[in-house]
């Protein structure tokens, strides 16, 4: 079934792949990317639910960055979940990954059976108000391996999500809305290709909680 709302996201670029084979995908149409945005993946009812309980029962933790030689928190918490053993290292911050909640095992099986993708791990992100936010990054630690699949989920409020290509200045910004219940699944070259970020706003807004579901290789 082609989506109705197709038009909207349409950026000018034709696509270089098909990529919405998925039935009420949105394909965001960038080149040396596979993007796909499904808008409602959650119904209105389970994604205020899963907000509150995310909100109340993840561990969020405030992490420290080095920045310039200086220490400093996040502009955000986070908190890491998967497979027991499972770590993974970000901005130089080595995370041990905490059990599978069932709320966190049930969000990965049903976006597992959609994409056909599996997943041995989440990185939560809690954005709590519009100075919280993501700079200028691609997901491509060594750990993920070559063209990973990243389902990004979202619940509470809107944040812009933002792709800039690492070369071709030319094809300018392109911004997602990334809205609560939303999933968006970046694969193929996505990562290889381009940056992403979750800028700073200055309106105020409410808190967000996003999840990014990957698959971290076995070290060799
Ligand atoms: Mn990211």
């Amino acid at each position: 079934m082609k989506s109705e709302r197709k038009d909207q996201l349409f950026l000018g670029f034709e696509a270089e792949q098909d990529l919405a084979e998925y039935p009420k995908a949105d394909s965001v149409l960038m080149p040396d990317a596979d993007v796909v945005l499904f808008r409602d993946f959650f119904e209105k009812e389970e994604s205020d639910l899963l907000f509150v309980e995310l909100l109340n029962k993840i561990e969020w933790k405030q992490d420290r960055i080095k920045y310039y030689g200086k220490e400093m928190d996040l502009p955000r918490l986070t908190a890491w979940y998967g497979d027991s053993g499972a770590s993974y290292t970000y901005s130089n911050i080595s995370m041990n990954s905490t059990v599978w909640t069932p709320t966190l095992m049930c969000i990965k099986e049903k976006i597992e059976k959609m994409t056909g993708a599996s997943f041995n791990s989440v990185l939560l992100n809690y954005y709590r108000h519009g100075r919280d936010s993501v700079s200028w990054h691609r997901d491509n630690e060594p750990e993920l391996g070559k063209n990973p699949v990243i389902a990004s989920v979202s619940f509470g409020e809107t944040r812009r999500f933002q792709f800039k290509h690492i070369k071709r200045k030319e094809l300018g910004r392109v911004d997602v809305e990334l809205t609560h219940g939303s999933l968006l699944v970046m694969q193929g070259t996505t990562q290889e290709f381009w940056l992403h970020q979750i800028p700073k706003t200055s309106k105020p807004i409410k808190p967000r909680v996003n999840l990014t579901f990957r698959r971290i290789l076995e070290k060799v």
